[in-house]
């Protein structure tokens, strides 16, 4: 069964035949095969590398995920997450796994220095490299492409790729609920411009299923701290400003800020979607002090394409409606710098 009753308009990230039986022929049992992803791992990141794994395990493949630091805590809801390999702290066994490959995937990031110095090893390595991915301008020499930006997430590639091998029936429920977290996190909740009747059509075939999808929506929202309500709370109360007419909003947090509300990892998570959510707000953007950077998170409904943006002035990149960034700067040199160019974009 294919799941194909949706006319695809964009060919060109399709697997092209030869692509196509390449895959096959090393997607065979025995096959060890290492899946790996960007730092900082987010939903999307984490839901489309376990749902490949437990795939090509379905295959026979002898498969590792390998990220490259820590994973926020809510993450760890995503079936076969507490078999991955944390860089970090097991870079032994991280490297002993991708020696011992055959095959390599990057999902969800498309220039290797975004998966820190794992990256550097894969990139010596003579395993087959095969790419899966929705970021902009590939910066990527492998073997075999599987990316299109106009997709909303990884995780739906990662359907599409076991479609494409005509193995919708493999997929079950533990897979399903890892490629409908990415979904949830990489859309917003489904409401990005990217999103398509291929998003809803793979929900639809979820549902059908018996995917209990609510347990995912919890699993992603209901696990605030007290902390972190407080945290979000103060950042809307104190730290959230309009530019431009009420065109844009950014809300900035120091690192006294986060230290009094014993803010961990994940935290803020969200906020610069808060401030985006206010009436006539077209651009958002959120500031945060980190040991000697600021981080920056940026995201866009309108026609200002932060990915723009993040490059050309905050060392960033990403996607025309969701893009990072960081700064050197204080966080105060960094909000004015902000406050200028970004008058150029509005
Ligand atoms: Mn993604």
């Amino acid at each position: 069964m294919r799941l194909f009753s949706i006319k695809r308009f964009i060919h060109y990230w399709m697997l092209s035949k030869s692509d196509l039986e390449k895959i096959k022929l090393v997607i065979t049992p025995g096959t060890k095969v290492v899946i790996s992803t960007h730092k900082s791992p987010d939903g999307d990141a984490i839901g489309s590398s376990c749902a490949l794994a437990m795939y090509l395990e379905k295959k026979g493949c002898i498969c590792s995920i390998v990220v490259p630091d820590a994973l926020a805590d809510f993450l760890y809801f995503i079936p076969y997450s507490n078999k991955i390999i944390v860089f970090d702290k097991m870079e032994a066994r991280a490297k002993e796994v991708l020696s011992d490959s055959d095959v390599v995937f990057s999902l969800d990031y498309n220039d290797l220095k975004r998966a820190g110095s794992f990256g550097d090893l894969i990139a010596d390595s003579k395993s087959l490299k095969v790419l899966i991915d929705h970021h902009e301008e590939p910066n990527y020499e492998g073997d075999i492409y599987f990316n299109d930006p106009t997709c909303c997430s990884t995780a739906q590639l990662v359907f599409d790729f076991i479609d494409e091998l005509n193995d919708i029936e493999l997929v079950d429920i533990p897979i399903a609920e890892a490629i409908y977290f990415g979904l949830i996190t990489d859309t917003g909740s489904f409401r990005f411009p990217s999103v398509n009747e291929r998003t809803h059509e793979i929900i639809a075939h979820f549902l059908k299923m018996g995917l209990a999808h609510f347990k995912v929506h919890e699993a992603i929202f209901d696990h605030n701290s007290m902390n972190r309500l407080q945290l979000n709370g103060f950042a809307v109360s104190e730290r959230l400003e309009l530019l431009e007419n009420g065109r844009v909003a950014f809300i900035w947090l120091k690192e006294e800020d986060l230290h009094r509300f014993s803010a961990e990892k994940g935290d803020t998570e969200g906020l610069v979607n808060k401030a985006l959510s206010i009436s006539g707000v077209e651009m958002a953007a959120f500031f945060r002090s980190a040991k000697e950077m600021v981080k920056i998170s940026f995201r866009s409904k309108g026609s200002i394409f932060v990915n723009e943006l993040a490059r050309d002035h905050f060392n960033g990149g990403g996607h025309k409606y969701a893009a990072g960034g960081s700064s050197e700067e204080t966080i105060n040199e960094t909000i004015a710098k902000f406050k200028k160019v970004v008058q150029k974009y509005v």
